[in-house]
């Protein structure tokens, strides 16, 4: 039997899961689906690292609110790796929008709308291999 190398992908835990003590939760969540976290490190982050991280949403009306609330506590930044992690680790996620995620996933079990102009949706994971690649460059530039 032949296996493939295995694939990694970014996990941030937004400010709003590190302010809500659910940095363990959702590290538990991935670690318990088979996954293993190589590296981990909690920090807060500015303009320039955010600006570059979302480079894909700039213009849209709430990347201004999305950088403000990025912004507003420590983020946990981790590298996550195992076979068809990218895919996987989105499926733990859930879709975008905390009050519609499905229940099971963790937007759709730890997180819902708190009146804010941008989705506070506890997690980020890289949407595709060229975005992870990319998105642990700018994390984790020490390699
Ligand atoms: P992420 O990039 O954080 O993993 O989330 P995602 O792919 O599910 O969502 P994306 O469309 O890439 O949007 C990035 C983040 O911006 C916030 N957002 N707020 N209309 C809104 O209020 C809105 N739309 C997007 C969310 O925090 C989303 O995760
Ligand atoms: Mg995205």
């Amino acid at each position: 039997m032949t296996t493939t190398q295995p694939e990694r992908t970014l996990v941030l835990i937004k400010p709003d899961g590190v302010t809500r003590h659910l940095t363990g939760e959702v590290l538990r969540r991935i670690e318990a689906k088979g996954y293993t976290i190589v590296a981990l490190e909690q920090r807060t982050v500015g303009t320039e690292l955010l600006t570059e991280h979302y480079a894909e949403h700039q213009g849209k009306p709430f990347f201004a609110p999305l950088l403000e609330f990025m912004m507003s506590g420590p983020v946990v930044a981790a590298i996550a790796e195992g076979h068809g992690v990218i895919e996987g680790f989105r499926s733990l996620a859930g879709t975008t929008n905390p009050t519609s995620a499905a229940p099971g996933t963790i937007r759709g079990d730890l997180g819902r709308d708190w009146g804010t102009t941008v989705q506070q949706n506890l997690v980020h994971g890289s949407d595709s291999p060229e975005s992870a690649e990319r998105e642990i460059a700018l994390w984790f530039p020490q390699g």
